[in-house]
């Protein structure tokens, strides 16, 4: 398989600083090698770099933090981000904090429309980023995205000059939840969107979960993002987030989900995102990231492949 490495390097759609190392770190935790180990062609595209002096929009979006920032980067993470999807290949996008699935999933968005596929987006995050500009309770766009790319007008400013292809609610399955805010989880059910919080996961298991959900995704024409927050996964296991919940997925129901995604072969695109190095011990959140990508990209211990009858 061609996998591209994007790194956006993002901090502006949060307040802790640090996740502009997070490319860096999953570059040094050695995610290329480890891709190339398994037998992919791997290309890292670099970073994607905004526009110079980003306009100061805090008259427009007073509630939001660093909007003008968050508009030039969504801009140039859709049109980098369209450029390497249409030169082919699966790509990862390494970010940087979560605001940059604006940029990312808009671009995937269109490469789909492009291409005739249907978008399925699953949001593996103990958040739900549903947030809009009225209902934030930090200003931290990060919280934002799934708003955005669902259409919400008052944050539609932000991609301008380019046709969003808005994702239908239906689209969207949020994996891992245990942090909602109060108008977030009404705006969740007036949007009907389909979220699996970790009671769910306790009670039934992420297997029993994660196959019901593939089950429902047509393999002839579904293209799949997985969009990775690094707090989906416990603390313990991965500490070098700014926005730690605890009682998130342990190492290998995290393992066990990428497995499974890759056996779907349903997995079109990637985000990593999150990852703040600052705040890692020793390296070992960036490390495990890296490590479940490779579980993506079809590392296994045994082979569960149908074997080919003679
Ligand atoms: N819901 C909170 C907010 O909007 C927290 C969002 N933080 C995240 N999302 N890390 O994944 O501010
Ligand atoms: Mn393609
Ligand atoms: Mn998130
Ligand atoms: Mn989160």
């Amino acid at each position: 398989m061609d996998i591209s490495l994007l790194g956006i390097p993002l901090e502006a759609g949060n307040s802790v600083p640090g996740t502009l190392m997070g490319p860096a770190a999953l570059r040094t935790a050695g995610i290329a090698a480890m891709l190339t180990g398994l037998g992919h062609e791997v290309r890292d595209y670099g970073d994607v770099v905004p526009a110079a002096a980003p306009a100061n929009l805090s008259g427009q979006w007073p509630t939001c933090r660093n909007p003008g920032e968050i508009k030039a980067w969504t801009e140039a993470i859709h049109d980098r981000g369209l450029d390497v999807l249409r030169a082919g290949g699966v790509p990862i996008f390494m970010g940087g904090d979560h605001a940059l699935s604006m940029g990312t999933v808009a671009a995937v968005s269109r490469h789909c429309h492009e291409t005739g596929r249907d978008l399925a987006v699953l949001w593996l995050d103990a958040h739900a980023d549903f947030n809009t500009p009225d209902t934030t309770p930090s200003g931290n766009m990060h919280g934002m995205p799934l708003a955005f790319l669902t259409g919400e007008p008052s944050l539609a400013g932000l991609l301008a000059g380019r046709d969003l292809v808005t994702l239908a609610p239906e689209a969207i399955h949020i994996f891992g939840l245990r942090s909602i805010d109060l108008d977030e989880r009404m705006r969740l059910d007036e949007h009907g969107i389909d979220c699996i919080d970790m009671r769910a996961i306790d009670e039934t298991g992420v297997s029993n979960l994660l196959r019901e959900l593939l089950a429902k995704l047509d393999p002839e024409r579904t293209h799949l993002h997985v969009s990775l927050d690094v707090d989906f996964i416990d603390p313990s296991l991965a500490p070098a987030v700014g926005t730690t919940v605890p009682g998130g997925a342990t190492y290998r129901e995290a393992h066990l989900i990428m497995e499974m995604l890759h056996d779907s072969g349903l997995v079109g695109s990637v985000d990593i995102v999150e990852l703040n190095p600052f705040l890692d011990e020793r390296g070992k959140s960036a490390r495990l990231m890296a490590e479940l990508a490779a579980s993506l990209f079809g590392r296994t211990v045994l082979d569960r492949r149908p074997r080919p009858t003679a």
